[in-house]
């Protein structure tokens, strides 16, 4: 099977969920970077420069034997049952991973909604009070969905979840978005317990150090 990823130069959770998928399985596919200005036509036309179908003008996108599949769930369901972290005979454990998954699209949401303003000081402005409200809602009812025992999200090993919620927080914890504090999810214990048990996992470490650009700046967890 031929695997390509397409997606920006930037370790997003939206497709580092089935990229890492397919690395802890061994499973190997190739990379699409895709630049600004390409990424502009992309949302135009919903086709890459060569042609490559991308069906809803969105990225990630994962083409399989030339066919292109959307939207980060679907994907990270797809590379998660091929590399064997997402289950395909236990549907209530299925539903458990997706509820994350999910839970991680309602937060980027969240944060989208403060990311169109031209005004720089006004988005600013906006992701202060989020922070202050919204987000630091929806994030105490994640920590509390997160067990309170020393594993992962769920199950006994690295799943999808935790890995969504590590990219997801990495990313909002970082620094690079202006008006979110780095200390955001210090608070969240579980959250921060988790984004923690990843971040030092030596798969993803050798993920890291493999693939991540020489700018990245992880996130900020204790
Ligand atoms: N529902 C999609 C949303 C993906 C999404 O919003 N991707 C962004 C880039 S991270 C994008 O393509 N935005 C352009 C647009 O929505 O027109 C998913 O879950 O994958």
């Amino acid at each position: 099977m031929e695997l390509t990823f397409i997606y920006f130069d930037f370790p997003f959770w939206r497709a580092e969920v089935g990229k890492i998928a397919l690395f802890m399985g061994g499973i190997d596919f190739k990379n699409r970077i895709v630049g600004s200005e390409e990424f502009q036509r992309v949302k135009q036309i919903g086709q890459l420069d060569d042609g490559t179908l991308i069906p809803f003008h969105q990225l990630p996108c994962l083409v399989v034997d030339g066919v292109s599949i959307a939207q980060t769930g679907g994907i990270a369901r797809f590379c998660g049952k091929l590399s064997g972290m997402y289950p395909k005979n236990d549907d209530v454990l299925a539903a458990q991973i997706d509820q994350f998954l999910d839970m991680a699209t309602d937060i980027t949401d969240l944060i989208s909604t403060t990311g169109r303003d031209e005004d720089q000081e006004a988005k600013k402005i906006k992701r202060q009070e989020l922070c202050k409200g919204e987000l630091a809602r929806k994030l105490g009812i994640l920590n509390k969905n997160i067990g309170d025992d020393s594993g992962w999200v769920l199950g006994p090993d690295l799943g999808l979840a935790d890995i969504a919620i590590w990219r997801l927080m990495g990313w909002l914890s970082c620094g690079i978005l202006d008006g979110i504090p780095t200390d955001l999810i210090k608070e969240f214990l579980r959250i921060s317990r988790v984004c923690l048990a990843v971040d030092t996992h030596p798969k993803i470490q050798e993920w890291v150090a493999r693939t991540y650009p020489k700018d990245y700046v992880r996130g900020n967890y204790l």
